[in-house]
């Protein structure tokens, strides 16, 4: 799909199509509907962070909400929204060795209780190696610096996510 037919879609498909380029918040996808037209995929996604970086601390804590734990209770029920689930599998987190799973499960409750928000981490970016690494110091991070780079990583997941649905402004020139 290119930019134009984005452009040209009734809000019912916009969100069907793009409400979980950030994870179960589809409000976010049809709140930058009235943005169009974008003039590039990269308008697009600057649309969802401004919209993102409009949010009260409270509200980017909700996104935050809404992801699924690194290799936790979603992905060993096969509950996991498609994109999380090929993410995760991506990164490996499907297939953990038992000690490396029960120190992710472990780190992520620690966290959880921490800052009453999960580790977010773009997995499509990383391997479980450096998603272990990262957890365990943000387990040791501050609640503002965590937020922040909770939302930053939203942010790649997303523009991971849009990279799938539409070409890009280069490949649309092709
Ligand atoms: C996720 C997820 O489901 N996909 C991804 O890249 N990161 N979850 C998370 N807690 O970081």
């Amino acid at each position: 799909m290119d930019i134009s037919t984005v452009n040209s879609l009734p809000y019912e498909d916009f969100v069907n199509i793009f409400g979980n380029v950030v994870e179960k918040c589809p409000i976010i996808t049809a709140a930058v509907w009235s943005s169009r037209p974008f003039v590039s995929l990269s308008a697009l996604e600057a649309a969802i962070s401004e919209f993102i970086d409009s949010l009260p601390e409270s509200g980017k804590e909700g996104v935050l909400r809404c992801h699924p734990d690194l290799a936790g209770r979603d992905l060993r029920r096969g509950t996991l929204t498609r994109e999380s689930r090929e993410e995760q599998a991506r990164a490996g987190l499907h297939a953990l060795e038992p000690a490396e799973a029960s120190r992710m499960a472990r780190l992520n409750e620690e966290y959880k209780q921490r800052f009453g928000f999960p580790f977010v981490v773009c997995a499509r970016m990383n391997d479980s190696t450096s998603i272990l690494r990262q957890l365990a110091e943000g387990c040791r991070s501050e609640l503002a610096a965590e937020r922040a780079r909770g939302i930053a990583e939203v942010k790649k997941i997303c523009r991971v996510r849009l990279r799938g649905l539409v070409l890009d402004d280069v490949s649309n020139k092709l």
